[in-house]
């Protein structure tokens, strides 16, 4: 078992990584930037060192700062939470080396997901089903491109290799636009990535996002813990992620799981890994593997009764998996609300001291949150301040308890989301569950217009 883990996060994922530290009797250590200080997992860890000033790129980015904090303090592993350096390929590499574990897979099998094109490849090859598409990159030959994009079939959607989560990516409707939508994502992509390589799937218009959340140990064993849907987003940041996915059988979640499970022991993965889909007319399109705990991993503990942290851990320390797959069963239904300091109305980030804070409470609630009475929310970070999450024995009964903690929780002293997510449980559509991914934007819009919240209906 490790016995010391560097906490290489902030916020809330930091304290839900020092509590599953803490669990397993891993000592822990805090690294933060000079305004993070009173971050309520510093306090709770048993050490802590400061590794840099208030921007990421000079603190929670920073590879030597990270790395040196786990030699002083004698640690063994560095956990990297979400974002930051969790999919950073040639951290983990520089991790390994300096003779630390990375909690997560290894440095090559990043590098491939990193690459949508070889994580494509890697996929269809082990015969998890992708988005027609080209297969590979695109040449710069405008005659060969428009054939492909015949062969696909109109609208098609150009993605950079080196995007992902929504970014480098155009729709293109017409072959009079390939060309320049093809040139303008290789040039932009360049830019933004380093790497101009573009690639062409065909567009699904009105799919759903769910995605299958994976655990394996690296020695062969690999399993399941069936979907999340997260299609209720806004400009690619999630808002409300739930399991299971509305209308998803339970064959249809054995069938793409076991899809999953073999493509992880195929490629060698180890960890916690997230296949990420287009769900639309009752079929499952690859798009990307996330190769890191995910902010919503919760609903996913909440309806199998697995720590996923835990396991990461247990994993890292070279244990083998010991839960099979029919162990896992799903019980109920689980929603996470993200509760972002931001204008509800303009989504503003509103940064600021929290007054007060009371947190929601009773029977199949959780509250994930590193929020305290006087803490101060930086400017610095992601606007995400905690996650509410409500557990029920069906979505009916999960939809009225969030409902209810929802109205009990208070953040008083910052703007918050929780207006919208009110909105959001007391929407007709959501209430019928199974809306697409531009559900919630058009919602939106709507509102804009109308100049008022979203109907309350229900
Ligand atoms: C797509 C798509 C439609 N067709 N690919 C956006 C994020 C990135 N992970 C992939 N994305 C999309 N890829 C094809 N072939 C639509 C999106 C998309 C989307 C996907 C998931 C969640 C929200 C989204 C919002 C807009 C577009």
């Amino acid at each position: 078992m490790l016995d010391k883990v560097v906490i290489a996060n902030r916020g809330e994922i930091a304290l839900r990584i020092l509590r599953a530290c803490h669990t397993l009797g891993i000592k822990t250590v805090a690294v933060h930037s000079t305004v993070d200080r009173n971050l309520k997992h510093v306090g709770m860890a048993d050490e802590s060192v400061c590794i840099g000033p208030a921007p990421a790129a000079e603190s929670y980015l920073s590879t030597p700062a990270i790395i040196a904090a786990a030699e002083v303090t004698d640690a063994q592993a560095i956990h990297p939470g979400y974002g930051f350096l969790s999919e950073n390929a040639d951290f983990a590499e520089r991790v390994e080396q300096s003779g630390f574990i990375f909690i997560g897979p290894t440095a090559p099998v990043i590098r491939l997901m990193g690459d949508k094109v070889e994580a494509i490849k890697a996929m269809k090859a082990a015969g998890v089903p992708c988005v027609p598409g080209s297969g590979g990159p695109l040449g710069d030959d405008a005659a060969t491109n428009a054939k492909i994009a015949r062969e696909i079939g109109y609208p098609v959607i150009i993605k950079a290799a080196g995007g992902g989560g929504g970014r480098g990516m155009r729709v293109v409707h017409t072959e009079a636009h390939l060309n320049n939508a093809i040139l303008t994502t290789k040039s932009e992509a360049k830019a933004a990535f380093n790497n101009d390589q573009v690639y062409m799937e065909k567009f699904l218009e009105n799919p759903r996002h769910v995605e299958i959340q994976v655990l394996a140990d690296g020695q062969g064993n690999a399993i399941h813990l069936g979907e999340r849907d997260c299609s209720m987003q806004r400009r690619h940041q999630k808002v409300v992620e739930e399991a299971p996915a509305p209308g998803i059988t339970p064959e249809q979640r054995a069938e793409i799981g076991r899809v999953c499970v073999d493509a992880c022991i195929r490629i060698g993965y180890r960890g916690a890994g997230t296949f990420e889909f287009l769900y639309e007319n009752g079929r499952f399109y690859f798009i990307e593997m996330n190769t890191r705990i995910q902010v919503e991993h919760p609903v996913t503990e909440m309806i199998t009764g697995v720590d996923l942290v835990r396991e990461q851990l247990l994993i890292a320390s070279g244990e083998k998996l010991s839960i099979r797959q029919e162990d896992i069963q799903i019980t109920g239904h689980a929603i996470e609300c993200r509760i972002n300091a931001e204008d509800p109305d303009t989504f503003m980030p509103s940064p600021g001291t929290i007054k007060r804070f009371l947190a929601a409470g009773g029977p199949g609630v959780r509250v994930d949150t590193h929020i305290y009475d006087g803490y101060r929310i930086p400017p610095n970070y992601d606007s995400m301040i905690g996650k509410l999450i409500v557990h029920g024995r069906d979505r009916e009964t999960a939809i009225a308890r969030m409902r209810i903690a929802l109205a009990e929780m208070v953040v008083d002293g910052v703007k918050t989301n929780i207006p919208l997510q009110q909105r959001i449980m007391a929407d007709g559509g959501f209430q019928a569950g199974g809306q697409n991914i531009h559900y919630l934007e058009k919602r939106i819009a709507e509102q804009r217009e109308k100049g008022k919240g979203l109907r309350v209906e229900g």
